[in-house]
């Protein structure tokens, strides 16, 4: 795909799609509730999709309409032995959600995803389920997929996780519903807590005290109505193309407010960043809107807590960062090794081949700006996210950008250019 913007400026009003994280909970959540629940503002990205597509080989009835999803709740034990291999596709949600879901039920799985999947490590996730009775196997020893899983009576946990992840956290919560007693999660630092706030929008209880997460075993659900924010992560490449783009404001309505994503608004703060955040309503989530001009940044130190806050927008923070003066510095950030692609390496080779300042550390990386960039071939990896970094550095770029394997951004934003065309006049 061949981008050329002449001298653009970006201005308008759009409401991202449905957040992704959300999107998939509240299938899991609809198809393990007893009676139906209404999903408004669904993303229908292809890794949703790919739950949508799990769930209708475990036997529940999902409906789809232009507006609307709805589930036809089975309740935990309704779900069926599926006769077919549950494929997860790109997403690393939907594989190990669902293996925290399975491990539990009784009946025989086997579970694969593409080949981004088959490189991502799983045993974060089967070891501790494995701790609580779970039999689950797969190449080199449980560690990548395809996992095949038999269903087993689980036990309680207490649980140290070694590294902060929302996923390995919702595994072993879905797993802990489904044991007998009172569980405890302990979190290294605060992760989105978009399955805890679930839990409660779909009639159960969750407690949480400091960073220990407590689950009671044996919770039932109730099918409910679920809207779904705008996602924050998917705003982010707007909310910098509107900074970093002279003559530029933008505004992103409805979008999900979270706290434990918003760290990509605090680093615009401490940048210098023309952003304004209103908060506007909330359905079990904080929604808002959120409005980014053209700006003039500064670099900035990023590190610590704030990662798993922002851990998904780091590839378009680095494009943010080669339009600020001095340096910016990321830090803590190694788990954007293991995501679709080593964010890591591919931002950095990518945002490289455009002229950008920009170097790889073990556990980060180093920009410098300002820096003017050019055009150039670059390509996704098969990475959404690297995919829609590049098409909005392709904004500022002197000459053509071609983007190799755009279709990759359909996994979390189909419409992203869509939206792109309309911002850029
Ligand atoms: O689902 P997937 O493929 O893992 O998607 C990504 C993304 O960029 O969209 C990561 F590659 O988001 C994860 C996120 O990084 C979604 C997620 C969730 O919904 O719980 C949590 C984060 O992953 P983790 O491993 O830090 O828990």
């Amino acid at each position: 795909m061949k981008l050329n913007f002449n001298n653009p400026s970006l201005g308008g009003k759009i409401e991202v799609p449905g957040d992704k994280s959300i999107s998939h909970r509240s299938i899991m959540f609809g198809a393990l509730s007893e009676g139906k629940t209404t999903i408004r503002h669904f993303l229908k990205g292809e890794d949703c999709l790919s739950t949508i597509d799990c769930f209708r080989k475990l036997g529940v009835q999902i409906d789809e309409t232009d507006e609307e999803i709805i589930v036809h709740g089975t309740g935990w034990d309704g779900l069926k032995e599926p006769s077919e291999i549950l494929n997860t596709g790109n997403s690393g949600t939907t594989t190990r959600l669902m293996l925290g879901i399975l491990a539990g039920r009784p009946f025989h799985s086997v579970m694969i995803g593409d080949e981004s999947i088959g490189k991502r490590p799983m045993d974060r996730v089967t070891v501790p389920l494995a701790a609580m009775g779970a039999d689950i196997a797969g190449r080199e020893n449980g560690r990548f997929t395809p996992l095949s899983i038999r269903g087993k009576k689980l036990e309680t946990i207490e649980y140290k996780l070694p590294v902060a992840s929302a996923q390995v956290k919702s595994a072993v919560i879905f797993a802990a519903l489904q044991a007998n007693g009172e569980s405890v999660i302990v979190e290294p630092e605060a992760t989105r807590d978009h399955t805890e706030k679930m839990i409660e929008q779909f009639g159960g209880s969750i407690r949480r005290e400091g960073n220990r997460i407590i689950v009671k075993g044996g919770q039932q659900f109730k099918g409910t109505d679920v809207y779904v924010p705008g996602d924050i992560s998917s705003a982010a490449f707007f909310m910098v193309a509107a900074a970093i783009t002279p003559n530029s404001e933008v505004v992103l309505e409805h979008t999900g407010l979270n706290k434990t994503r918003t760290g990509i608004i605090d680093v615009f703060e401490q940048m210098g960043a023309d952003i304004t955040v209103e908060k506007t309503f909330s359905e079990g989530e904080e929604i808002g809107t959120i409005t980014v001009k053209t700006s003039s940044l500064k670099g900035t130190e990023i590190g610590g807590e704030i990662i798993p806050r922002l851990i998904d927008e780091i590839p378009i923070i680095a494009l943010l960062a080669t339009q600020a003066e001095g340096e910016t510095i990321i830090r803590n950030a190694e788990e954007l090794k293991v995501k679709e692609t080593n964010r890591i390496d591919t931002v950095v080779d990518e945002l490289k081949k455009l002229g950008a300042d920009i170097e790889a550390t073990d556990d980060g990386m180093i920009i410098r700006g300002k820096s003017k960039l050019r055009g150039g071939a670059v390509s996704s990896h098969g990475d959404h996210r690297i995919g829609m970094v590049m098409a909005i550095a392709a904004l500022i770029t002197d000459g053509e950008v071609e983007l190799h394997d755009p279709e990759a951004i359909a996994v979390s934003y189909p419409e992203f250019f869509d939206h792109l065309r309309l911002l850029a006049k």
